[in-house]
């Protein structure tokens, strides 16, 4: 892994209906994200913040199904231009969320430097929505279709092109709440995925392993999309949509330490860390410890 990293906060809760999600970069800071991985002597320039334009109270400007629309996908093009230099500097972007609608912004911004560009998609649920299919209308649930090429333009084309990624370069892990067009969608375009069935039935061991390997053979670079929902609610509760029978601390910590063995990830962002549903910020400390594991902290 690449010795210096620029750190970018996206404080954005427009993807979802849950307010507190903006104040997830402060809260990650605040659980010493710089000085922990200064400690694994990498050299760490925090950026700040994105600025993100705050609708008018009451104002959800949006299309059908496709909540503040406009403030998404402008968000998504400052965050993307900001990535894309980080990359073009040579520095590892880490990205900090804000909910996961920021994921459209940050591979807009990664995947214009890869030819096939691997996603780790750590999360509960699978963000394969479009306005179609999705319950709810918000965003969050929408990232990697549109990052896909499937969706509304707004979302699809960030930076001005589009698919970002390739089906076969996805693996999910920690999947326990897909809805029906989700489900349908992974069958249909054939995306790896582990839900929370095989990561029981084969340890977590085996599936990192297995991911490792399917990823290695086919992918120039990895994006690690880290949300604080693929772990259990019990270790992570600071999150909008808690879904019980998650992956465990310990899991988790593993699943770093392997990932950081094989050298494979090239950005990585964290998100859904919403200080004020959380336990005394604990969620923004789980993410601070699993950071540690995935830049190389050590148990001895
Ligand atoms: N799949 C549902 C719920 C959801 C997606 N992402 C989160 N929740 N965090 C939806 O609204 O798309
Ligand atoms: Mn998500
Ligand atoms: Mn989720």
């Amino acid at each position: 892994m690449k010795k210096n990293i620029s750190i970018i906060g996206v404080p954005m809760d427009l993807g979802q209906m849950r307010r507190g999600v903006d104040m997830g970069p402060s809260a990650i800071r605040y659980a010493g994200v710089v000085e922990r991985l200064e400690r694994l002597h990498y050299d760490i320039d925090d950026l700040g913040d994105i600025e993100i334009t705050r609708p008018k109270r009451g104002a959800i400007v949006g299309e059908e199904n496709l909540k503040n629309l406009r403030d998404v996908s402008e968000a998504s093009e400052k965050l993307a231009a900001k990535v894309d230099e980080v990359i073009k500097n040579g520095r590892f972007p880490l990205v900090l969320g804000g909910d996961h609608s920021i994921a459209l912004g940050s591979l807009a911004g990664i995947a214009k430097h890869y030819q096939n560009l691997g996603v780790i998609w750590y999360d509960a649920h699978g963000d394969l929505n479009t306005a179609e299919t999705s319950p709810s209308g918000n965003i969050h649930g929408m990232p990697l279709a549109a990052s896909l090429g499937i969706g509304h333009k707004a979302l699809t084309h960030i930076a001005g092109y589009s698919p970002k990624i390739k089906p076969e370069n996805i693996v999910i892990i920690g999947a326990r709440a897909l809805d029906d067009g989700e489900k349908e969608l992974i069958k249909e375009i054939g995306i790896k995925v582990y839900t929370m069935h095989e990561i029981d039935r084969l340890g977590m061991a085996t599936v990192m392993e297995e991911t490792i390997a399917y990823l290695k053979e086919r992918t120039d670079g990895v994006h690690l999309s880290l949300d604080l929902d693929g772990l259990d609610p019990h270790d992570a509760p600071g999150v909008g949509t808690p879904v019980l029978g998650g992956i465990s601390y310990r899991e988790s910590h593993l699943a770093m330490e392997m990932l950081e063995e094989a050298k494979i990830i090239t950005s990585a962002e964290f998100v859904e860390v919403n200080p004020i549903l959380d336990d005394k910020n604990k969620t923004a400390s789980v993410a601070v410890a699993l950071m540690g594991s995935l830049f190389g902290e050590k148990l001895l």
